[in-house]
């Protein structure tokens, strides 16, 4: 007999898809309407050995208690915040993500977001379509990247992935975590408010979680400043969702280019209204290839599992 799954998202590749339904009787959450959820979970969860589940679903401490046989969790997706390690580890329950396959396509939109936030992309766009260029609007000119600094706040595989993009731009480069990198070049700021005080630009790509959550304050985006721009492309989490509206509106910060929300998938119409931010639904990873390599390796990880092989890429 196949081993039970409980699929909370599909992937938008067709191979992921067949291949789950090839090697494991799938129960797929996402098919069901939402009122629903819980008496589907009901009749199948019993039986429930693996979850294919994604960054921001994760696994909660209710959903694991209805999983009572739950051997494995495949995250599809970097990002492991939205696993409740407290109900998971005393049992046992394995988990993996899908690092690496991602970097690439979650660096680029970081610098799409920063590209379009100094250049005005979204608002140039919005003049063209709009008539103001035919009508001969007066333009404020943008500010040149060369020469500003880029400080990178979580200098892992995506920081240092946006880093060496940024290099090529002419942007000097900093960053800060907890821990030093070495052998980098970059140097380290002293502290997150330093950063973004030496900053014209602050990336944010550190990973979510209590540890990280609310410190991009209203402090350091006073440090940013009224010409800083904060792009963050990780989790909603780590920044202080009131505040930044809140600098934004009052120009004690310039600019924003955001991918992640507090509460997704609302945005607060109040940040929405504002015209020097660029926003985008939590896409970093959303290209037609990473997204086949994401749900392969969530494949292959619950293969393993279940065929009593090492884990691919478990996390630790
Ligand atoms: C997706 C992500 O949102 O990798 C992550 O941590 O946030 C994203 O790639 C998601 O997990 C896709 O399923």
């Amino acid at each position: 007999m196949q081993p039970e799954i409980l699929v909370m998202a599909p992937s938008p590749s067709p191979a992921v898809m067949a291949q789950l339904d090839e090697h494991f009787t799938c129960h797929h959450l996402w098919q069901v309407l939402a009122d629903q959820h819980d008496a589907f979970i009901d009749r199948v969860g019993a039986g429930v050995r693996g979850l294919a589940t994604t960054g921001t679903i994760g696994i909660d401490a209710a959903l694991a208690a209805r999983l009572p046989a739950l051997e494995i969790v495949a995250v599809n997706g970097i990002g492991v915040d939205a696993v409740d390690f407290a109900a998971t580890r005393p049992r046992g329950i394995a988990v993996t993500n899908t690092p690496g396959v991602l970097t690439d396509d979650v660096a680029d939109l970081a610098v799409a977001l920063l590209l379009a936030a100094a250049r005005r992309i979204p608002a140039l766009d919005h003049y063209v379509r709009g008539g103001q260029w035919a009508e001969r609007v007066p333009l404020q000119p943008a500010r040149t990247l060369r020469g500003k600094t880029a400080g990178i706040y979580g200098f892992g595989r995506i920081g240092r992935a946006v880093a060496a993009r940024l290099a090529g731009f002419g942007l000097e480069l900093r960053y800060w975590q907890p821990n030093v990198v070495a052998g980098t070049g970059v140097p380290r700021s002293a502290s997150l408010a330093d950063l973004a005080r030496e900053s014209d630009y602050l990336v944010v790509c550190a990973p979510g979680g209590p540890a990280t959550r609310g410190l991009v304050d209203a402090a350091v985006l006073a440090a940013l400043g009224p010409q800083g721009t904060l792009i963050n492309i990780a989790r909603g989490s780590i920044v202080d969702e009131p505040a930044l509206v809140a600098a934004l509106a009052d120009g004690s910060l310039g600019a924003a280019g955001l991918d992640v929300f507090a509460s997704e998938p609302d945005v607060p119409p109040a940040l929405a209204a504002l015209p020097n931010v660029v926003l985008t639904p939590h896409v970093g990873s959303l290209t037609v290839e990473t997204r086949h390599a994401m749900g392969q390796l969530v494949v292959d990880n619950l293969l393993a599992h279940f065929l009593g092989r090492a884990l691919l890429t478990p996390v630790p």
